[in-house]
């Protein structure tokens, strides 16, 4: 029920840490709306005895993008952002991680920092791109990357805003996305660690983990010589035939689920509209539709209904104790 959903914005700020601290590790499922918001929050399974859900939300550019029928190449700006960001805190007390695309420059960098961790978003993750960028995903678009000395400067420029040691900068290399290898990550994770990042993700769209793997690999030692050793964060959506015990085993502490619910939601309703098409009526498309009921249930609207009845039985009772004269007009019925 979204009213009860609520937490004051440094608490969940803080739940992100607390929960790599206690477990090692966050599983984090994408959401784009309010609604895709409280699914990623509220799912809920039981494995081998164990209770299993979803530890944070990751707002991607993709898909909020997506969302509004926008492609994910810088078109859509910090202040819609926001207001997706804001949506999705409104009806959510998981932590949140934000995709901050490029963070464009450090000014602008400045003043998203100040306002996500203001929202009591947990963490924001800039890729190593040059501005504006276009979606990793695409193999065929140009990726042209940054010099790493100049994206340091701006990791730098949003740490110096931040004004929680909670609230995380996140670097993300796009190294393997540009064709450029494993030790060009390496080398560029060694500048973003040095400059002060909280955690590091690498990124990749080939189906193969094996350069994922072998960054992995070469991260211990090089965190063991720099003493420091961010989170590591990884994005297995082209690679999904490693699960997630696998990808932390080799150790990634964030696996971010990026854009399922979209793609999901998509492909549903592509096909209820083709069915009510197809039938000249939307019996058909019933069985590919949630109950409205369970909207209901699931955004609140049931809590209001609840509580409206018991307001009209409170007017009854006042209405008889008034010789009938209803206290409100029109309320009692
Ligand atoms: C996003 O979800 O917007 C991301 C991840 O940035 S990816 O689409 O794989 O680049
Ligand atoms: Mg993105």
């Amino acid at each position: 029920m979204s009213l009860e959903r609520s937490i004051r914005p440094l608490e969940r700020l803080q739940t992100l840490r607390e929960c790599l601290d206690r477990k090692g590790f966050a599983r984090i499922l994408e959401a784009h709306s309010g609604i895709s918001a409280i699914i990623a929050e509220s799912a809920r399974i039981q494995k081998d005895g164990e209770v299993i859900e979803y530890d944070g939300i990751w707002e991607s550019s993709l898909t909020d993008s997506a969302t509004k029928g926008l492609p994910d190449a810088s078109i859509v700006g910090y202040d819609s952002r926001i207001h997706t960001i804001d949506e999705i805190l409104n009806v959510t007390t998981k932590p949140v991680i934000v995709d901050g695309d490029t963070g464009v420059e450090p000014v602008l960098f400045e003043y998203l920092v100040k306002r996500l961790e203001r929202l009591g978003v947990s963490a924001v993750i800039i890729e190593d791109k040059v501005y504006p960028k276009r979606n990793s995903l695409d193999e065929f678009a140009n990726q042209d990357l940054e010099p790493p000395a100049v994206f340091a400067q701006k990791i730098k420029a949003g740490k110096e805003v931040a004004v929680t040691n909670e609230f995380m900068i996140i670097a993300r290399l796009e190294s393997l996305i540009a064709g450029k290898g494993v030790q060009d990550a390496l080398d560029r994770a060694e500048q973003y660690i040095l400059a002060g990042v909280d955690g590091i993700m690498i990124h990749s769209n080939k189906q193969d983990p094996a350069e994922i793997l072998s960054f992995a690999e070469a991260y211990r030692p090089l965190c063991q010589r720099l003493g420091r050793r961010p989170h590591l964060v990884c994005v297995p959506t082209t690679y999904n035939t490693m699960t997630e015990a696998e990808l932390i085993s080799i150790g990634f502490n964030i696996i971010i689920h990026a854009n399922h619910l979209l793609r999901a939601a998509y492909k549903a309703m592509a096909e209820a509209a083709r069915t009510i098409l197809m039938s000249g009526r939307s019996l058909e498309a019933d069985a590919l539709c949630a109950p409205v009921k369970d909207i209901f249930s699931m955004v609140g609207y049931d809590h209001i209904i609840r509580k409206d009845r018991e307001r009209s039985e409170l007017f009854r009772l006042l209405e008889r104790e008034n010789n009938g004269v209803a206290p409100r007009p029109g309320y009692s019925r």
